[in-house]
């Protein structure tokens, strides 16, 4: 047990005195237990509690769990350091900023109305930023980068703010808040890398992901620590969360994992305005108390800053502990309430509920009562708190800080509308300029004219100090030179030799490519292997004999297999994550790995592969912030396919994840049905995110089925990389049908090919397509430069050059939705027909779920007989005939809806 519980337990005995205890009994105990306390130190106090409540529990008494310390600081005064910081100055250069941050969204909304921005976010949060950024949040450690900062999503006009008041962003951008598409620099409305590469790193404002994310780059900068790829250095993650925010599971869902790592460079601000965007987030509790359990509970160090400094004169008085019991009763609608209405109303109905509180404030004016602080609004108490958060040692801080949502806002300060304000009223305006004393005309002020005070002034002068004490401007993102060549594909060359008429599955392949890779002298070190509890199922076994899997403590059992050549090897240089069973926590590392080339300036390569089904479906949010933080690697969809993974059924088959994939717009998705495509891939993908600089990522199906994998033929890698080649030539040589196939489906389009040929007679060229999405994506530039361009000759989609002289209808057999190969569609007029895997899935045999699905060879035969029959090619009757003998139920219920 720490100090201040302690004492805040000495707080609260007297209130609340223990069930059917005669009060002096308790007395007595109490001040015994003072005594050892003033005698011997807090310590001694802490033993013997622990002692007797050992005790206790020892001889059967059930002694309950307390999580909770009272509703006030868990510093407490007397503990308090002095501020560091010229108060005034900085009072100032926060009152700037709260009304440029104001005048900002005010001044767009006027000028368009609905272009929308928050302003009562920031104003909750102001102190709190700006007490890091005076004094905590370091550009730099030597020439190591920095702390990272997660803001708040919907701070983002009070970041901009203060960024304008240093400088660091002109007018013009300003200017430009949310208008973003006029050829001027402009501000993006949240933190958004994509849009403002050389400023943002994390994008925070889908809530949960920030909190998260923060937790799994904690845990990532150990990883880098502990592997010698960066050195120590005391940087810190901030994250800083809305208390309605802590609503979505993933702020909260992987807690544990902080306290777990001891991950002591890891700092929650959460800011408890005590409301979100509708109304109190616990309005008939106490989310600061709820929050203070859930993060004890879990094993973090909890620090409550409830009170301004005006409180404490207030609770020495309080002798009887009454004022705290007080603050403990009252539930969070009563306190939004209490600055809602007022210094009357709140002597009247929280301080009057005891004739003793009412006395106590007796000699305060009603206004006096309204402007009592809230805790994080007072740059001591905050200062307190985060110098004490960045020395705890073991284990992550979370910071509990009592705000007002909209605070400074006046008729808006913490009503349930306040979220929404995107403008003040003429007279509120007005307000605020007088209460933060803002030197600007009163006309100019109600059109939400900016203020920076010239670059000599005290304050302005002041801040750059400051920052540069701190290693210079927190928001720059930096991306370094490349520092590595791709391997060169020859390196693949056992990928490439195809497995000499062995069976194996394109996971084998990658899983022995990716060995491979990780003994590259070069890059080798770099490649982080993500896992969430699939490894085996993948094969990756010898992964985690030859590079280990990383655990912050080493090994410390012995493992039962360790006689076994392929042991479960724990140890603290270990490459794999293995995370466990969190695709969204492996997405969170995936997404520390593939920014960490910006953020730490080494480019590790992830690797995140996780069965298929739940990935983009699950996580897809994430995805779409790693994409915007200009993300890197590769995600490994594996078990692909509704048909190739067998037996598991509706819950497990994927058909769908390359359609939501394609909807990433950096995400390069590829569908690969050989070892040497996922080779060609790979490489080609090094080279461009690493060597070229790219920011890309890709998304690679890999299957479990078994079969030979040829030998990579002569000349096919553009094809490979830009979507499709011609895979096998008809046996004649000369087709007229085509017939496309990706992944495993590629081989009942070759089983197809040999039966259309001997059994009917009819020659089909088939061809691997790689990427559907990547083809279009060409086809829909091309077409877009065409349309642009009107005097110039035509261009032409690669598609369509590929197919050039590739005669007659089209045969897309896919192990996915039919709308993925339908994506080409629009190229191939009247020509495309597609077999796909629409519809739930089912636990059957391969072979019975490609018959049900109509993407066995056999269907493929009849798809293109049929097709050749309307088109007059190909007798009718034998067409019909055909199903029959190729064992397709012509009647039978459409998948798609069974
Ligand atoms: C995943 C997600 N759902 C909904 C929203 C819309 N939204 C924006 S702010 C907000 C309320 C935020 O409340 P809180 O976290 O308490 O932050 P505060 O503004 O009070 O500081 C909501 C629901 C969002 N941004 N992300
Ligand atoms: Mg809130």
């Amino acid at each position: 047990m720490a100090t201040q519980e302690i004492n805040n337990s000495i707080l609260e005995f007297p209130a609340e005195p223990e069930g059917n205890l005669e009060e002096e009994e308790v007395a007595e105990w109490i001040e015994a237990f003072d005594q050892v306390v003033r005698e011997e130190g807090a310590h001694r106090g802490c033993d013997l509690i622990e002692a007797l409540i050992e005790h206790a529990r020892a001889s059967g008494v059930e002694v309950p769990i307390q999580l909770n310390t009272p509703y006030v600081n868990t510093i407490p005064v007397e503990e308090e350091l002095p501020y560091p910081g010229d108060r005034q100055l900085e009072r100032r250069l926060k009152s700037l900023t709260r009304w440029n941050a104001m005048a900002m969204v005010h001044r767009q909304n006027k000028k368009d109305p609905g272009i929308g921005g928050h302003i009562s976010t920031y104003s909750s949060l102001a102190t709190l930023l700006e007490v890091g950024f005076n004094h905590f949040f370091h550009a730099r450690y030597g020439d190591q980068p920095g702390d990272f900062v997660y803001f708040q999503g919907h701070s983002s006009p009070g970041v901009y703010a203060r960024a304008y008041l240093l400088g660091r962003i002109g007018d013009e951008e300003v200017r430009n808040f949310r208008h973003e598409l006029r050829g001027l620099p402009a501000l993006s409305s949240y933190p958004h890398p994509w849009l403002m590469p050389d400023f943002w790193r994390f994008p925070t404002v889908s809530m949960g992901l920030g909190p998260l994310n923060a937790l799994y780059q904690a845990r990532f900068m150990r990883y880098l620590e502990n592997r010698d790829l960066i050195p120590k250095t005391p940087r810190k993650v901030w994250a800083f969360l809305g208390d309605g925010e802590t609503d979505e599971p993933e702020s909260m869902g992987s807690l544990t994992l902080g306290s777990r790592e001891k991950l002591d460079n890891l700092i929650f601000v959460v800011n408890c305005n005590l409301q979100r965007l509708d109304g109190p987030v616990r309005g008939n509790g106490k989310i600061i108390q709820e929050l203070e359990a859930a993060f004890r509970g879990a094993g973090w160090n909890v620090i409550k800053v409830m009170w301004g400094s005006d409180w404490d004169p207030l609770f020495a008085r309080d002798k009887s502990g009454l004022l705290v019991k007080r603050l403990g009763e009252a539930v969070d609608g009563e306190y939004q309430t209490y600055k809602v209405k007022g210094g009357a109303y709140i002597r009247k109905e929280f301080f009057g509920k005891y004739p003793e509180l009412l006395e106590m404030v007796s000699d305060m004016s009603d206004e006096e009562l309204h402007r009592l602080t809230r805790g994080g609004h007072d740059p001591v108490k905050v200062y307190n708190a985060y110098k004490r958060a960045v020395e705890h040692e073991g284990s992550p801080t979370v910071i509990l800080a009592h705000t007002v949502k909209g605070y400074g806002l006046g008729s808006a300060e913490a009503r349930n509308a306040t979220h929404q304000e995107k403008k003040l009223a003429d007279q509120a305006l007005t307000a605020f300029r007088s209460r933060f004393a803002i030197p600007v005309p009163e006309i100019a002020a109600k059109e939400g004219r900016l203020y920076r005070p010239p670059d000599d002034s005290p304050e302005i002068v002041y801040a750059k100090k400051r920052r540069e004490e701190l290693g210079g401007f927190l928001l720059i993102r930096e991306v370094p030179p490349p520092s590595f060549q791709a391997p060169p594909l020859s390196e693949f060359w056992d990928s490439l030799a195809g497995s000499k008429g062995r069976a194996v599955s394109t996971t084998m392949g990658f899983v022995s490519m990716l060995r491979q890779l990780m003994k590259d002298p070069q890059v080798g070190k770099l490649v982080v292997p993500i896992i969430p509890d699939e490894g085996r199922t993948f094969g990756m076994e010898s992964i985690i004999r030859q590079v280990g899997i990383y655990a912050s403590q080493g090994q410390l059992y012995k493992p039962h297999d360790q006689d076994m050549l392929l042991y479960y090897r724990e140890e603290k240089h270990g490459q794999i994550l293995e995370e466990g069973i969190t695709e969204a926590g492996s997405m969170a590392s995936f997404t520390a790995a593939g920014t960490a080339y910006a953020n730490y300036k080494v480019p590790t390569i992830p690797f995140f592969t996780y069965y298929s089904m739940f990935g983009f479906q699950r996580i897809g949010d994430m995805v779409w912030a790693f994409a915007d933080s200009r993300g890197k690697g590769f995600m490994m969809g594996g078990t692909a396919g509704r048909t190739t993974l067998s037996g598991e059924g509706l819950q497990h088959q994927d058909g769908h994840s390359l359609v939501l994939s394609s909807t990433v717009p950096t995400c390069r998705s590829y569908d690969p049905a050989y070892v040497y495509e996922i080779a060609v891939i790979v490489q080609d993908g090094i080279r461009r995110m690493y060597q070229e600089l790219e920011d890309r990522f890709y998304y690679i199906t890999i299957y479990n089925e078994d079969y030979p994998m040829p030998e990579m033929p002569q000349g096919c890698e553009e094809g490979i990389l830009r979507g499709i080649y011609k895979h096998k030539s008809a046996p004649s040589g000369k087709a007229s049908m085509q017939l496309f196939g990706s992944g495993p489906i590629l081989n009942e389009a070759l089983r197809a090919q040999g039966i259309l040929a001997e059994k009917y007679g009819v020659q089909a060229d088939v061809w691997s397509v790689t990427s559907y999405n990547e083809l279009r994506r060409d086809a829909l530039a091309i077409e877009r430069w065409n349309r642009l361009h009107p005097a110039e000759p035509e261009k032409e989609p690669y598609i369509v050059t590929v197919l050039a002289g590739a005669e007659g209808p089209i045969i897309a057999a896919t192990d996915y939705m039919k709308v993925v190969p339908d994506q080409l569609a629009p190229w191939l007029p009247g020509r495309l027909v597609t077999l796909g895997t629409d519809g739930f899935g089912r636990s059957d045999n391969r072979e019975y779920l490609r018959r049900h699905f109509e993407v066995n060879a056999e269907s493929i035969v009849v798809a293109t007989l049929s097709r050749l029959a309307r088109d007059g090619k190909f007798d009718v009757q034998q067409a019909q005939k055909a199903f029959d003998e190729m064992g397709v139920d012509s009647e039978k219920i459409d998948p798609a809806i069974a």
